[in-house]
């Protein structure tokens, strides 16, 4: 029987399968986009950059901002160079000073002596990230530590008001990131933020944004600042009952999703390429290696995640010759380590009753083309080599359409007397999911699912041999 009868076959008597898989959260296509971004950077910039501090106290003189020699266009550049696909900036910090001319705060770049004024940072990276067809984020800290209004409800309409800007002057924005903070401001009073009202604004200015924070509503915070996804992470999550900033839900329930989430809000690792997340001339030599953004890579990307690297400006308002360097090598060793797909070399078979089934062609490099694995041990999918092949590296993408499918695999290698050399075993899939061992010879690889909520679809199965130093500890 060909496995698209069987497909069929198995859906006419199971019925049951098909209600439970539509009943199960599924990304929106801003979503999906947005998971196939993968990796782009954070920029910190603002008064903390001139004033040497982690958190500003929102009393800082505006003349204390005055890059020297801002250019945007390098720091697109430099994304460019990394790989990245797009750039966030903090347009607001907790301090409150704004990075554009906003009419609803008086502290505000307008206020500052850079270009006499007349400048706007916001305009200048928007334009730029356009030229250089990246995407362009707004971070927007709701915690305001200089506003005079914040603590009443006429922060609220401040707040808004401020989006709103944002999303007139300076769209298309693409990614907008909500900060769960909630200090005091300058009158030692709490805002009570009117988060619904907040979404709303959004959701009518601008549908197609993706909107960060802890809860999402489109993606939430991976539960640390350290770059990882859990080896288990869901895209789905249960916010009922939670709220952003102290009542999120607990980091490590973030880190890996709920198997049964009521929502598809997948993951995003925030991490800073060094200590901090301004800039800190003392941290110059702290920025972390090539190496180090691999291994960053391989934890979030590598765990169905998506990585937001911080790159802060220095005063001058240029990125520093010491992360993009480090930038440019990590780039580098991508492509270096992932260019030959081992996996193309072999034949790909289903696997029917544990017996060679029909050949399929998934190893095409394409997102639109996938197998279905039902729900049954002794299926799945076999990659035959030819010649014996030296691997240390198998990357197993999931196609997320009709939801997040499966709990569990096996990886079984093989050699070439038919012997399992080696079993691995894991959790979710995901989006992409990247799993390094110390390389072995392998005549055949064969990925089974253990466990599922639905029929998993397999876009590709890849396999490398990357430098051994790489391979995650
Ligand atoms: C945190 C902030 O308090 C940090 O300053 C930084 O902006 C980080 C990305 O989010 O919550």
């Amino acid at each position: 029987m060909k496995f698209k009868q069987i497909l069929i076959f198995f859906f006419t008597v199971s019925p049951w399968l098909v209600s439970a898989q539509t009943l199960q959260p599924r990304p929106t296509n801003t979503q999906l986009a947005w998971q196939d971004m993968e990796f782009y950077l954070f920029m910190h910039f603002g008064p903390n950059t001139f004033t040497d501090l982690e958190w500003g106290h929102g009393n800082e003189k505006e003349e204390v901002f005055n890059p020297t020699n801002l250019d945007c266009e390098q720091w697109c550049r430099i994304a460019k160079a990394s790989g990245a696909k797009g750039i966030i900036i903090t347009a607001k910090h907790h301090d409150g000073f704004c990075l554009w001319p906003s009419k609803f705060s008086k502290h505000t770049v307008r206020e500052s002596k850079w270009k006499d004024g007349k400048g706007d940072v916001l305009k200048e990276l928007s334009e730029a990230c356009a030229k250089y067809g990246l995407k362009f984020g707004v971070y927007i800290s709701p915690w305001d530590r200089n506003h005079p209004d914040y603590g009443t409800e006429k922060y609220n309409d401040v707040f808004v008001n401020m989006m709103k800007e944002l999303f007139t002057n300076y769209g298309p924005i693409w990614e907008l990131w909500w900060d769960g903070a909630n200090g005091e401001g300058p009158n030692g009073k709490r805002q009570v933020y009117d988060w619904k009202r907040f979404e709303q604004t959004v959701r009518k200015l601008s549908p197609n944004t993706v909107v960060f924070s802890d809860i999402g509503p489109d993606i939430r915070w991976v539960g640390n600042e350290a770059g990882f996804a859990g080896k288990t992470n869901w895209n789905t999550l249960d916010t009922a009952g939670f709220t952003r900033g102290a009542g999120a839900p607990p980091q490590d329930t973030l880190n890996a999703g709920n198997v049964n989430g009521k929502n598809w809000i997948p993951a995003e690792c925030d991490v800073s390429i060094r200590p901090g997340w301004f800039y800190h001339k003392a941290e110059d030599s702290k920025v972390k290696t090539p190496e180090e953004l691999f291994e960053l890579y391989l934890k979030s990307v590598g765990r169905g995640a998506n990585l937001l690297l911080n790159v802060p400006p220095d005063g001058r308002g240029l990125i520093t010759e010491y992360d993009s360097a480090s930038l440019v090598g990590f780039k580098k060793l991508k492509e270096a380590n992932f260019k030959i797909n081992i996996a193309r070399k072999g034949k790909t078979s289903f696997i029917y009753h544990d017996s060679k089934g029909d050949a399929i062609e998934i190893n095409d490099n394409k997102n639109t083309t996938h197998v279905g694995i039902f729900n049954s041990y002794d299926n799945g999918i076999w990659i035959q080599f030819e010649e014996d092949e030296r691997i240390n590296c198998i990357v197993l993408n999931e196609s997320l359409y009709t939801g997040q499918h499966a709990i569990g695999f096996r990886l079984f290698l093989m050699n070439k007397n038919k012997e399992s050399v080696q079993m691995i075993e894991g959790t979710t899939i995901g989006k992409k999911r990247i799993i390094t061992f110390p390389a072995m010879t392998v005549n055949r690889i064969i990925l089974k699912i253990i466990d599922q909520k639905g029929e998993t679809l397999i876009n590709e199965i890849e396999a490398y041999l990357i430098d051994e130093k790489l391979v995650e500890k």
